[in-house]
């Protein structure tokens, strides 16, 4: 017997079909000003990221001209922690590889690679990486497969890879790989959707997808499109948890790697993504019906970017791995192993 499923009932005959291009425009760009909101207020711990995720959105929809690139760009050099080498969320925080790696992505979004200090960027990342290739995510040692990917990407995206122990970072990764072909964050750790995106994402930008052999990617694969729910058409993350359209990035990201895309049902997931979309506010939700954020935004316009619902006029094409403009990557030469 299968895994029961958890899912949501959605009035598909009344629920949004129609993107909210201009909608979402306004809301990403409201939010990222509305700095005496208590929503504001209480989100400067993640706010770089926050940053990555309404720059990434915008751009993706042909806006990004709607965005001040040198607040931006000065709001990140406030960020640096000349101390560490690595980018905090907001200024006075400490410096985290999540926020670095968000740091690091909108500055070559924007073209700015000038403006980051390499030497000092790369001895922050050497610095993190444990004796069994593993990396902390900051000074306080929490160890976790996230980690591993924002640093692989971060060098990745400024060309030095060669900075950290590739080999030892692998084999932790693959420490990380469970009986059901997903991965988890740390050895032994329930797979999980985003994590398997992290491990995927990291073993295509070292190009050792090979480490992952052809009966555990089709298991993983397997794995994967069981994310997807039979009555709403979402995804979620783990068996019998609800759907949520981030999902939509996670697991789709992680079978475009593997090249079974094919193995969704595109037609039912975009149905269910553009339910989710809030026709008053502009935005996407988690669910239909729930509040919409930028984060879901995002993952919800990557999810439509690769299931390519839209053209290329509408939705411009996303980055599987690094989750930015393929035009972005192409620009920047970057190469990666895709299946
Ligand atoms: C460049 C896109 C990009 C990412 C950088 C931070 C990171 C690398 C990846 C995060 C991967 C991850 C673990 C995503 C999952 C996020 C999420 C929805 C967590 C919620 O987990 P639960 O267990 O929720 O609270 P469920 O859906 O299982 O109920
Ligand atoms: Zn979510």
């Amino acid at each position: 017997m299968g895994t029961p499923q958890r899912d949501v009932t959605i009035d598909y005959t009344t629920a949004q079909k129609e993107l909210l291009i201009e909608k979402h425009c306004a809301f990403l760009t409201g939010y990222g000003q509305s700095h005496s909101t208590y929503q504001y207020g209480v989100t400067d711990y993640l706010r770089m990221s926050g940053i990555y995720w309404l720059c990434t959105c915008l751009d993706l929809l042909h806006s990004l001209d709607k965005i001040d690139r040198n607040y931006i760009v000065d709001y990140i050099q406030k960020c640096h922690d000349k101390t560490t080498g690595g980018y905090a969320p907001a200024p006075n925080h400490d410096s985290h590889l999540l926020y670095t790696l968000s740091a690091v992505q909108i500055l070559v979004q924007l073209d700015r690679v000038d403006m980051i200090d390499k030497e000092s960027l790369c001895s922050y990342i050497k610095q993190l990486q444990q004796e069994d290739g593993s990396f902390f995510g900051d000074q306080w040692g929490e160890i976790d497969t996230r980690f591993s990917f924002c640093a692989i990407a971060c060098l990745k995206l400024i060309d030095s890879l060669h900075t950290v122990d590739i080999d030892r970072a692998t084999d932790f990764i693959m420490s990380c790989l469970n009986f059901d072909g997903g991965f988890g964050c740390i050895p032994g750790a329930e797979s999980h959707a985003g994590q398997i995106y992290c491990c995927l994402g990291f073993l295509s930008l070292v190009q050792r997808l090979d480490r992952v052999d052809l009966s555990t990617r089709n298991m993983l694969a397997w794995w994967l499109c069981e994310r997807q729910l039979e009555n709403s058409g979402g995804l979620n993350g783990r068996p019998e948890k609800l759907p949520d359209v981030c999902y939509s990035w996670w697991v789709l990201a992680s079978l475009k790697i593997l090249g079974k895309l094919q193995w969704i049902n595109s037609e039912k997931l975009s149905k269910f993504i553009l339910a989710a979309q809030d026709d008053e506010t502009g935005g996407c939700a988690d669910r239909p019906g729930n509040i919409p954020d930028p984060f879901h935004t995002l993952f919800g316009i990557t999810g439509l970017s690769l299931l390519k619902v839209f053209d290329e006029n509408t939705i411009k094409q996303v980055n599987p791995v690094l989750c930015m403009p393929e035009y972005v990557i192409q620009r920047q030469g970057i190469a990666m192993q895709l299946l």
